[in-house]
């Protein structure tokens, strides 16, 4: 065993216990008879000596930073010690020594770009900040399965590999398949929607991709996809879900990730349910006041989410009711007015983080949606089939998690959020 304890348990309380740790040197410094190695594991920093009548005194020298250690000795409460203890090392092993000089500095002190921090990634990932929205990722998936699976939702897995795009052909991802074309998914949209013909409630979380040609800091070519899909259920419905989703997002970062939260300097939003909902006609309304006209159909950027969030001011609001035609075929449109459809995006300050809607389950509406957006109904009969077994009605949306980390976090760009990003120009590391 390479360890008995990580550094955060290691207390006053342990003193004179015998233990051993495990992690990377964060620094060591010499002070004649003693050295004190600072040791960072995945919890913390702790102080280990080592005295000159220790085998391992010599190694010392050895130790750079970065260098993988196992270190086993007995604890000491000391006051002048960072957190009042410290471990008195009887043994040191050098596992894995790190070269010098190292190409990114791991304290953060010396600040790196982007591209320099992508780079060299994992030492990156080996700074307290990129530590802290690691964990605030992981708490915050786990708080979205939370909440789904107290509503009795199933998770589920859905194929990546497919034969037709759902949400635009353009952004595709070819593949070659057996000697045939195929894509990579972009969205588990249909499944998702089959599978609630059959089981009624599900979620996934998968990676999906889109061959996304511009460079922003909101757009991955590969990203996390958090998805829902309800039957015998409405758009509004699903809104309702979703708020609680969220709310159970925030609270549960909020709760356990309070630390995390202090390095990242960041105060997580407040916010009150329901949420304010505009719809796409309002949201052309308040921009034409501030002088910006769009016209109906058009898409609203985050140019012009920026300026709706000056006017409106919450952190969390739901755009409804979009053009039907601005929508995937799969989108319901309104009973009373064709041109509008059952759908949202639900958006933070002036990035949108979710979108969903109420989808068309007769096959006939499906039929006539598909040729209205230039798309071959043929095609989609692997899908379309199933709509003349008894599909129920239905509705659902995608989450990307990496937007909701910009949430969670205060940082300002998914390529920050994910380990490893894909974009235009990154395939490794
Ligand atoms: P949409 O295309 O709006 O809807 O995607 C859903 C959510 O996924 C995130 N997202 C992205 N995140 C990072 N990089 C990208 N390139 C990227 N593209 C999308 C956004 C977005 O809100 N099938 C529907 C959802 C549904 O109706 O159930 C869909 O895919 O946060």
């Amino acid at each position: 065993m390479y360890r008995t304890h990580f550094v955060r348990d290691i207390t006053p309380d342990l003193d004179n216990q015998e233990v051993g740790l495990a992690g990377w040197v964060l620094n060591v410094r010499d002070l004649g008879g003693k050295k004190f190695i600072l040791l960072r594991d995945k919890t913390g920093i702790g102080q280990v000596v080592l005295s000159k009548d220790s085998p391992s005194f010599g190694l010392a020298n050895e130790l750079t930073q970065e260098s993988v250690i196992s270190v086993k000795g007995r604890v000491k409460a000391d006051k002048r010690a960072p957190k009042g203890v410290e471990i008195h090392a009887s043994e040191v092993i050098l596992i894995s020594k790190a070269k010098t000089p190292l190409p990114l500095d791991v304290t953060g002190k010396v600040k790196a770009d982007i591209d320099t921090r992508l780079r060299e990634r994992l030492l990156d990932l080996r700074r307290e900040e990129m530590q802290a929205v690691i964990k605030i990722q992981s708490t915050a998936v786990r708080a979205f399965r939370e909440a789904l699976y107290k509503k009795g939702f199933y998770e589920i897995f859905t194929p990546k590999l497919i034969a037709t795009g759902t949400e635009g052909g353009a952004q595709l991802f070819t593949v070659i398949y057996f000697g045939k074309e195929a894509f990579l998914a972009q969205s588990p949209q249909l499944y998702k929607e089959l599978m609630a013909g059959a089981v009624e409630r599900v979620f996934e979380i998968a990676p999906a991709w889109r061959a996304e040609e511009s460079d922003t800091p909101y757009h991955l070519s590969e990203f996390v996809s958090m998805d829902v899909e309800m039957a015998f259920s409405s758009y509004k419905d699903v809104m309702e879900t979703l708020e609680e989703i969220i709310k159970n997002m925030i609270t549960k970062v909020r709760e356990e990730c309070g630390d995390e939260l202090k390095i990242l300097n960041y105060e997580l939003p407040e916010i009150k349910l329901p949420l304010r909902r505009i719809t796409y006609i309002e949201a052309l309304e308040i921009l034409k006041n501030k002088g910006l006209n769009i016209k109906f159909g058009d898409d609203i950027g985050t140019p012009e989410l920026r300026v709706i969030n000056e006017e409106i001011k919450e952190d969390l609001y739901f755009i409804t009711d979009w053009p039907t035609l601005s929508r995937p075929f799969y989108t319901k449109a309104r009973d009373d007015n064709k041109d509008l459809s059952e759908s949202f995006d639900l958006i933070f300050r002036f990035l949108e983080i979710v979108s969903g809607s109420t989808r068309n389950y007769r096959r006939e509406v499906l039929e006539s949606a598909l040729k209205a957006r230039g798309l071959n109904p043929s095609s989609f009969e692997f899908f379309l089939r199933w709509f003349d077994y008894g599909m129920p009605p239905h509705a659902g949306f995608g989450m990307g998690l990496s937007r909701v980390m910009l949430m969670l976090t205060g940082l300002q760009n998914v390529k920050e959020i994910v380990p490893f990003p894909r974009d235009k120009k990154r395939l490794v590391p």
